[in-house]
């Protein structure tokens, strides 16, 4: 790290697993990768002020606050990232960026696509720098396949499938609310699978093939009523805990997308396949390193499906790590996007996923929820429109 970079100060907001990974990509960014700023952690806010300062010590916070009105209104801080439950996103986001701080939002961005369309309009005109953490577009594979769609080596696209699969919330018996628990709790949440895990499947397949224009989806609440931690009470549950749907994508291509918490055995089996006139390409989180590749234009005899290690120097992020071979994992992601973010604002840029494209995740997720209540095919909103009409 060059003693000379400018220091950029950032005020956290969230100690759970998100402000863990946050908190590490902070550290770990400058160590690896050619940042022109130096990260300090200035200020990490939460309610309890037992756990915030637990958390600042471990992590290697200067300060604490349990509001976090009162973090964006410091003068010593540059950045806020919300690491906070989806409640939060909206109202310190439009906060920070009036304050001029840049932001960093964790996903989905805001718990509907109302939400996030303010908070699209409060960044964008304060004109600061902006992120969401979709961080599954910083694994290495991930990059070498959207480049490898990008190049046009599919040629014209026919299918895409992805699906996000989990099984922590099958017992009767797990309580809805409170910490670790609120993403049972829709008006924490905003909305069960399709928010959380349906998001990630959604941005990733907008990344690599362009935007998604209708949908017709099916959800379903196994479990209706879940105690309450925070009422003491049994309460309906208001979340979708299994959410399927079909789609097209503009540019002909057609889709399937499914995220459950009920598939047993499967814990975070996010998979995506895209297939071409050309080729097709899988790949697979629970083995994230790789992706499986198939080019028909390979001859002939020899034609099939290649199983592609990425952890070679010419391979994306690979060269900051170790040797080719060894390989990376989860943690890395929000390295990246970090890295990605400081390189972004030392050219006065936001780093994408901005929060327009949240939004546009949020206009899916919307016509998703729109689409299984009402049993019909449903439009997508265009957040590019929306952003040119604004602008
Ligand atoms: C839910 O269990 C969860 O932690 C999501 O909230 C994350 O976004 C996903 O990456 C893993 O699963």
């Amino acid at each position: 790290m060059k003693t000379t970079q400018k220091k950029l100060n950032i005020g956290l907001v969230g100690y759970g697993f998100m402000g863990r990974t946050h908190s590490n990509a902070f550290l770990q960014a400058p160590r690896f990768f050619d940042v022109s700023f130096e990260p300090v952690r200035k200020a990490v806010c939460a309610r309890n002020r037992d756990r915030a300062a637990a958390f600042a010590a471990n992590w290697g916070y200067e300060s604490i606050e349990t509001d976090w009105r009162k973090l964006v209104e410091r003068k010593d801080i540059d950045l806020i990232d919300i690491a906070s439950p989806n409640d939060t996103h909206h109202d310190i986001a439009i906060a920070a960026a009036r304050a001029g701080k840049l932001v960093m939002c964790e996903k989905p961005l805001g718990r509907s696509a109302a939400e996030s369309e303010a908070m699209v309009a409060a960044v964008e005109s304060a004109r600061v720098a902006n992120t969401v953490w979709y961080n599954y577009r910083r694994v290495p594979a991930v990059v070498l396949l959207q480049n490898l769609v990008a190049e046009g080596r599919l040629g014209r696209v026919f299918h895409y499938r992805a699906k996000f699969l989990q099984d922590w919330t099958i017992s009767q018996d797990l309580p809805q609310g409170g910490e670790g628990l609120w993403r049972l709790d829709v008006a924490v949440a905003g909305s069960g699978v399709t928010g959380d895990l349906l998001a990630h499947c959604i941005d990733t397949a907008m990344w690599l093939n362009g935007p998604i224009t209708a949908v017709t989806a099916v959800t379903e609440t196994f479990i209706k009523e879940r105690k309450h931690n925070l009422t003491g009470k049994v309460e309906l549950v208001g979340i979708d805990d299994a959410s399927a749907f079909l789609a097209r994508f503009q540019n002909g291509s057609l889709a399937t997308f499914e995220a459950t918490r009920y598939a047993r055995g499967h814990k975070a089996l996010y998979t995506l396949e895209i297939n071409g006139e050309h080729a097709s390409a899988m790949w697979d989180l629970h083995d994230l390193h790789r992706i499986q590749w198939f080019d028909h234009k390979d001859e002939g005899r020899v034609r099939g499906w290649r199983n592609v290690h990425v952890t070679d120097g010419d391979q994306p992020y690979m060269k900051r790590w170790w040797v080719p071979g060894l390989q990376i994992g989860y943690e890395h992601t929000f390295i990246h996007h970090f890295a990605d973010f400081l390189q972004a604002i030392s050219e006065f840029k936001s780093a994408a996923p901005t929060f327009r494209d949240g939004l546009a995740t949020d206009y899916v997720t919307d016509a998703v929820l729109r689409s299984a209540r009402s049993g019909r095919w449903e439009a997508v909103k265009s957040a590019q429109a929306i952003v040119e009409a604004a602008g």
